[in-house]
């Protein structure tokens, strides 16, 4: 068994809807420990750069304003293959094509407004967490 990390983060239209117990729940429910959580406004100069890999993308402005339209929360989750098991339970980018059962099925409200952001990869997984949490805040 190997457990390993990932990062997520409860988006504003979830905040604004009292959701974040909700999400949690799911998340715990799919064997998922949260070992590290804070509640912040993204500033606009953090959401460019968490999002910058899609600056090119049309959707990109978008983006950045509804990321830095409220509170968010964002977390480090730990779990036996933490990326791969959060992606399955936050389901597709698309609330609309999303499996029942998934948390963006569930709450998510568009490709936009999708609820919930999760790590796609090991790798991003790190540089994520390390863009909001030293390692003293993070915990088993
Ligand atoms: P995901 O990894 O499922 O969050 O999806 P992507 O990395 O492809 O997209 C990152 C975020 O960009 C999505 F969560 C929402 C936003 N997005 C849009 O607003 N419009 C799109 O057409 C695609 C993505």
């Amino acid at each position: 068994m190997t457990v390993s990390r990932t990062f997520s983060i409860i988006k504003p239209d979830a905040t604004r809807r009292n959701l974040t117990g909700a999400i949690d729940a799911m998340l715990e429910e799919a064997g998922l420990r949260i070992v590290a959580q804070k509640r912040l406004r993204l500033t606009r100069a953090q959401a460019e750069e968490f999002y910058a890999v899609h600056k090119a993308r049309p959707f990109f402005a978008d983006l950045v304003a509804f990321m830095t339209s409220g509170p968010v929360v964002v977390q480090v989750l730990e779990g036996e293959d933490a990326v791969a098991r959060n992606r399955a339970v936050m389901g597709a980018t698309d609330p609309a094509k999303a499996e029942p059962g998934t948390i963006r099925k569930r709450f998510g409200e568009s490709i936009e407004a999708n609820s919930v952001h999760g790590s796609d990869s090991p790798e991003t997984a790190a540089a994520e967490i390390a863009f909001f949490f030293t390692p003293a805040e993070i915990t088993g």
